[in-house]
């Protein structure tokens, strides 16, 4: 049966004071740490480079342009992939990305997927962007939709290295139209980045099943779509703001197999069989044989 060792590259808290070549030594570490442990694909953070600037209201574009990737790799991140290159390992990473359209700016919260050779192999584009243009009154700030387009690249999946692979970002995690497009576009891993405050100011009251929340859509996305998930945690005190971390990875069985227990710089990995795969479609997902999609059609309205 085939198998691949995952890892899920959690990261501390990357403050707004740490410059890129700093930020590209921590990831690096990372990876060697992963690639040590025998992985061969690793997943990092959503806006793994920077620190997650949608908390703060930024009406200067040259403050806010500092935080976006104008190409990717460039001068800054290449180290990383000639370090994939070298330690023979795949990976995704959150950024910011920036498209140049004429004279306008496109923004999109992106994740890259590199492969062992170090080359990019594709990009996916947030689908589900949370929070407002503008703060809103009694709630926690997140001005993800005042930064970044909705994606418009679909829900790609990438054959690297032998495998099918899928990446979604943060809030895209919560829903699970995003496992299941993932699924029928032939995933058998999907690697997921995030960042989540611990506390919203508009529900307090669900501060106790942040953690709860983060792990339970991931793991039916997992066994419903028959996938692996790995996913990986901006976590800790970042820039005022608690992020969660619990980042793991989860097995088509919807079993977490590996779980950080820090919010610091992290690396967990698991030894995937893929052959679980088949297994759980064997047992109740025989998606060819059972699914009705004509009687689904309300979904796509
Ligand atoms: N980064 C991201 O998508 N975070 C969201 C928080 C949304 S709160 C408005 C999440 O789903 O974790």
């Amino acid at each position: 049966t085939r198998r691949v060792k995952l890892a899920a590259c959690q990261m501390g808290p990357v403050q707004s004071s740490a410059s890129r070549p700093e930020v590209v030594g921590r990831l690096i570490h990372l990876l060697e740490r992963a690639a040590k442990d025998g992985a061969t694909l690793a997943v990092f953070p959503e806006l793994a480079l920077t620190t997650f600037f949608p908390r703060w209201e930024i009406d200067n574009e040259t403050k806010l342009d500092v935080f976006y990737e104008a190409s990717f790799p460039n001068a800054e991140t290449q180290p990383l992939l000639d370090a994939a290159r070298r330690l023979r390992i795949g990976f995704a990473i959150g950024f910011a990305e920036m498209v140049q359209d004429g004279a306008a700016k496109q923004r999109f919260n992106t994740m890259a997927l590199v492969d062992a050779e170090g080359q990019v192999a594709g990009l996916y584009r947030k689908m589900h962007v949370p929070g407002s243009e503008m703060p809103e009154p009694g709630v926690t700030v997140h001005l993800e939709r005042r930064y970044f387009a909705p994606g418009n690249l679909g829900f790609p999946v990438f054959d690297i290295d032998g495998l099918r692979v899928g990446l979604a970002l943060c809030n895209d995690r919560r829903w699970p139209e995003t496992y299941r497009m993932l699924c029928l576009n032939g995933a058998e891993i999907v690697l997921i980045g995030y960042n989540t405050p611990l506390l919203l100011d508009e529900a307090p009251q669900l501060a106790h099943l942040r953690m709860f929340h983060n792990h339970l859509p991931m793991q039916a996305g997992a066994y419903q779509n028959t996938v692996w998930v790995a996913a990986a945690a901006k976590a800790g005190l970042e820039d005022g703001q608690a992020l969660i971390g619990g980042s793991c990875i989860i097995a088509p069985t919807g079993e977490i197999t590996a779980l950080a227990t820090s919010l610091a710089d992290e690396v967990v990995t698991y030894d995937a069989d893929l052959g679980l795969i088949e297994t759980c479609r064997r047992v109740n997902f025989d998606f060819a044989r059972y699914r009705r999609p004509d009687q689904y059609r309300r979904i796509c309205e």
